[in-house]
C-alpha cells in the first residue's frame, strides 16, 4: 500500500516527467507533417524528451497510425503517415528516477465519421474516468465507469485493455485499474487513465492522462489539449 503512495519527493519528479511530455507533445504537434514515417515521429519525441533533460525513456515511445492504431502497444514502424489517418502517440520520460506516461491520438488531414465518433466517445469515457478518481474509490470502479460508456455505446468488445494503473519509478506499477482490480485508490497514488478503442483492420484511439489522487479528486499532471487535434 504504502509504495502505491509516493512522497511529496516522489510527486513532484513524476509532475514534472508529465509536464516534459506535454512540452514534447507540443513540439510534436509543430513537428509532424504528412509523409513522414512512424519511427521518424517516434524519434523526434525521443530526442525531445532527452533534449529536455530527461534521463532516460520511461519505455519505448509508441507512434502508430493508420491500421496500425488498432495495436495498443504496436512498435513505430516505416509506415508514412498519411492524409485520414489517426495517430497515437504514447511517451514518457524519467525525472529523478520517475515515469511520466501520457498518450495523444490526433488527426492527419481530415477524418472520417466514425473515427470522429469513436475519438468522442474514448474521449468521454476518459473524462468521465478522471472524474471517478478520489480516495476510497475503487479502482475497479474507475474501470466500470470508463468501460460502461464504451460498453453502453457498442465498443465494448473493442477496448481490449485495463483503463489504467499506477505510475512511480517502473511505468507500470500497482493498483491496476481494471476489471479485477481489488484495491482502493488513495492520496496521493499517482495513476493513468487511459481508456482505448480499437477496431480490428481499421482504427484505434487511445487518451490517456497521468493524474495524482486528492481527497477530492485529482490533480491532473496532463495539460496537453484533447479535444481532437487535426493536423
Ligand atoms: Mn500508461
Amino acid at each position: 500500500m504504502s509504495d502505491m503512495i509516493k512522497n511529496p519527493e516522489e510527486i513532484l519528479a513524476i509532475l514534472e516527467a508529465q509536464a516534459m511530455g506535454d512540452a514534447c507533445f507540443s513540439h510534436i504537434l509543430e513537428f509532424i507533417r504528412p509523409g513522414m514515417t512512424e519511427r521518424e515521429v517516434a524519434d523526434e519525441i525521443e530526442k525531445t524528451l532527452l533534449g529536455f533533460g530527461a534521463e532516460g525513456l520511461a519505455f519505448p515511445t509508441i507512434c502508430v497510425s493508420g491500421v496500425n492504431t488498432t495495436q495498443p502497444h504496436g512498435e513505430p514502424s516505416d509506415k508514412v503517415i498519411e492524409e485520414g489517418d489517426l495517430l497515437t502517440m504514447d511517451f514518457g520520460g524519467i525525472v529523478r528516477g520517475y515515469c511520466g506516461d501520457m498518450t495523444r491520438t490526433i488527426g492527419i488531414g481530415h477524418l472520417d465519421e466514425e473515427q470522429r465518433q469513436v475519438y468522442d466517445l474514448v474521449l468521454r469515457a476518459q473524462k468521465a474516468g478522471l472524474e471517478a478518481c478520489r480516495a476510497g474509490v475503487s479502482c475497479f470502479d474507475v474501470d466500470k465507469t470508463c468501460r460502461d460508456i464504451i460498453t453502453e455505446a457498442g465498443y465494448g468488445e473493442y477496448f481490449v485493455h485495463g483503463t489504467g494503473h499506477g505510475v512511480g519509478r517502473e511505468v507500470h506499477e500497482a493498483p491496476t485499474l481494471n476489471a479485477k482490480s481489488e484495491e482502493t485508490l488513495a492520496a496521493y497514488m499517482p495513476v493513468t487513465v487511459e481508456p482505448g478503442i480499437y477496431i480490428p483492420d481499421r482504427f484505434g484511439v487511445r487518451i490517456e492522462d497521468l493524474a495524482i489522487i486528492t481527497e477530492f479528486g485529482i490533480i491532473n499532471g496532463t495539460k496537453s489539449e484533447k479535444e481532437l487535434i487535426i493536423l
